[in-house]
């Protein structure tokens, strides 16, 4: 287990110039680290806020990432048959690892490990959406499909 690192926002913002995204970063005195805390804090729908969530395939271990609507909650084998294998969990400290940052501000691109990234289609619906930018109180807006670029995600159906 890695010791806690406190830069994630600089070092989101960093990454993400790095796949071509600027990311206007949008830092709150109140937590953001849950959609719904997120969404009070942005003014915006439960639906626009972007939850990064990480799974793993049961048979080769990939790790994979989810960008799925604030709204809606994972049908996992759904998901699973879309992918290909069945899909766990990892624990957060996994999570942490992989990817640099703590759950609750997991961005949605830019981690230590490039993860194969699917992403919700109901995201689409949305003009812009709000997703986590390295810590539990800071988020970016971003297009749906400026997201789906730079984080060269595949579009899926979650639920
Ligand atoms: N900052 C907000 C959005 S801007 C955010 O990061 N939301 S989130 O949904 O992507 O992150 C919280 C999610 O982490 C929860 O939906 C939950 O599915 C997941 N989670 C919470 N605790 C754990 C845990 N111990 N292990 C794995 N996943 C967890």
């Amino acid at each position: 287990m890695t010791a806690e690192r406190k830069d994630g926002p600089a070092r989101f913002v960093a990454a993400a110039a790095q796949l071509g995204l600027t990311v206007d970063l949008k830092t709150f005195e109140q937590s953001t680290r849950t959609a719904e805390e997120a969404a009070a804090a942005c003014g915006c729908e439960v639906g626009q806020i972007v939850k990064s969530l990480v799974f793993k395939g049961r048979t080769t271990g990939t790790p994979y990432l989810l960008l799925v609507s604030g709204s809606n909650r994972v049908d996992q084998k759904g998901v699973a048959g879309q992918i290909g294998e069945p899909l766990d969990r990892p624990d957060a400290g996994f999570v942490r690892d992989l990817t640099g940052f703590a759950i609750g501000g997991i961005p949605p691109l830019g981690h230590d490990t490039p993860l194969k990234t699917f992403m919700d289609g109901d995201l689409h619906k949305f003009a812009l959406v709000w997703a986590a930018a390295g810590s539990p109180n800071a988020v970016f807006a971003v297009e749906p499909a400026a997201l789906q670029s730079a984080s060269k995600a595949q579009t899926i159906k979650v639920i």
